[in-house]
């Protein structure tokens, strides 16, 4: 027997969406005593589900695309036009592959090592300075990580400007207003410049190592044999530096976790599990990535529930991630959870997405992201003293996306 989805009951939700910000889809779930709900978003039948079982059916490539599926809004800040995102099928896999080819083990300590000469550099600078925001700098110090890694050249005097568009693409992206409209500028912005790297590189006006993302993007070629257009190479090269640069939230989010919970401080300097332990809590615990969006391949039941083809679907990953039917405690703070947690084919523990790295749409960052957040809770620990003055450490989670109010101040910093 087909089960009737709780629907929302107002005509359109879109506004709630940006009232309950992270929260949206959980409140109302709790409101229908449901993981499931019907609303309308940008005028659009939405269903919206959270939790380990809804991640799984999510990931089932037969039975969800992605065409078209994230919202315009979202394409024309954050992901681009044409990327990796919004590919199925064959197109999809072969695009990925181009993605994982750079993550193997030493391209990744690269650029933990990379981070690590970067926040020496700062630190010193910081030695001098009343008061430093460290979502700020950690914004500048990625950035030149970023490009450094994927061997896209950065002037000194660009640094600042590359940093705000990568901050602008992100912020940009689940908000209304002014901050979207810059958010889509920046973008055009710096597709124009990557572009001019890729046609520099195509025609050898620009000597770039083979290993590095530019070189292999720009002369990737899709399943027909066909470089690239040089557009989708610039949004698929933005691809890899923006995220790399949006790693500043998760950075401020584990330095307020530091504050907050200074008895891990010896933990983490003693074990290496425990470090990793920690990392994982932080992209469990704190609001980042709300919610992974597809489309319904084609008809099917699920749980009782029917799934119209074409239907818009939300996967709440936060949600999911603080589920409390997944997790004990779920609202606290408690990195010891991941001393025993195996992560392989876990859907219950999916801050950048589930299933598996080559055939699905899971993020291929992953392991990027938590080598520089441990590069960086050492750097915190071991290389630098500092002070916390009081500020307001509020985390909004009306705001899409979000970080401590005050960007996490900190004063008196010494090298060890
Ligand atoms: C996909 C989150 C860092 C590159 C994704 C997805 C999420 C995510 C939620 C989509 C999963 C889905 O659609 O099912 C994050 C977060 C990051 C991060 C929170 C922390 C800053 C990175 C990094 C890189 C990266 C460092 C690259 C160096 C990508 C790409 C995709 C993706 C290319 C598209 C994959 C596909 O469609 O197959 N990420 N990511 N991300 N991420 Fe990340
Ligand atoms: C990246 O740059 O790809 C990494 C993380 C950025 C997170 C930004 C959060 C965006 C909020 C709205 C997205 C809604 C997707 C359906």
């Amino acid at each position: 027997m087909i089960k009737k989805i709780p629907q929302d009951k107002w005509i359109d939700s879109s506004l709630a969406l940006i009232f309950d910000g992270y929260d949206f889809i959980s409140k109302r779930c709790k409101r229908y005593q449901s993981n499931i709900f019907q609303t309308r978003l940008m005028l659009e039948k939405t269903i919206c589900f959270k939790g380990e079982e809804a991640a799984k059916i999510f990931y089932d490539k037969t039975k969800f695309t992605r065409k078209n599926a994230a919202p315009d809004r979202v394409k024309k800040t954050l992901f681009g036009e044409k990327g990796i995102q919004g590919m199925d099928g064959d197109a999809h896999l072969h695009r990925k592959q181009m993605f994982m080819s750079l993550m193997s083990k030493e391209r990744i300590q690269e650029v933990g090592t990379l981070t690590q000469k970067q926040w020496h550099n700062y630190a010193k600078k910081w030695e001098r300075m009343d008061t430093i925001v460290l979502f700020e700098e950690a914004r500048e110090v990625l950035c030149r990580v970023a490009c450094t890694w994927a061997g896209v050249p950065l002037e000194e005097s660009e640094v600042k400007l590359r940093s705000q568009q990568f901050e602008a693409m992100i912020a940009g992206s689940g908000v209304v207003g002014p901050k979207h409209w810059q958010g889509r500028k920046a973008r055009k912005e710096n597709e124009q410049w990557i572009e001019t790297i890729i046609e520099k590189v195509r025609n050898h006006q620009l000597e770039v190592p083979e290993i590095s993302a530019t070189y292999i993007f720009a002369n990737h070629r899709d399943l027909s044999g066909e470089l690239l257009d040089k557009r989708v190479a610039a949004v698929e090269l933005i691809n890899v530096l923006r995220p790399i640069v949006a790693i500043d939230r998760y950075i401020t989010f584990g330095a307020l976790a530091l504050h907050e919970h200074p008895e891990c401080r010896p933990k983490l300097l003693e074990s290496e599990d425990y470090l990793r332990a920690f990392v994982e809590e932080i992209r469990r615990f704190y609001p980042f990535f709300p919610f992974a969006s597809a489309r319904v391949r084609q008809d099917f039941d699920w749980q009782g529930y029917h799934f119209p083809e074409g239907t818009r679907v939300l996967l709440d990953l936060y949600g999911t991630n603080r589920d409390p039917q997944s997790w004990d405690k779920h609202d606290v703070f408690y990195p010891e959870r991941f001393l025993n947690f195996s992560e392989l084919d876990s859907f219950k523990f999916i801050p950048q997405g589930g299933g598996d790295y080559h055939t699905n749409h899971r993020c291929p960052g992953e392991w990027i992201t938590i080598e520089l957040l441990k590069v960086t809770m050492t750097f915190l620990i071991q290389s630098i003293n500092y002070n916390v003055p009081k500020q307001d450490l509020r985390i909004n989670h009306l705001k899409m996306p979000t970080v401590p109010a005050s960007g996490f101040v900190i004063k008196n910093v010494n090298l060890c």
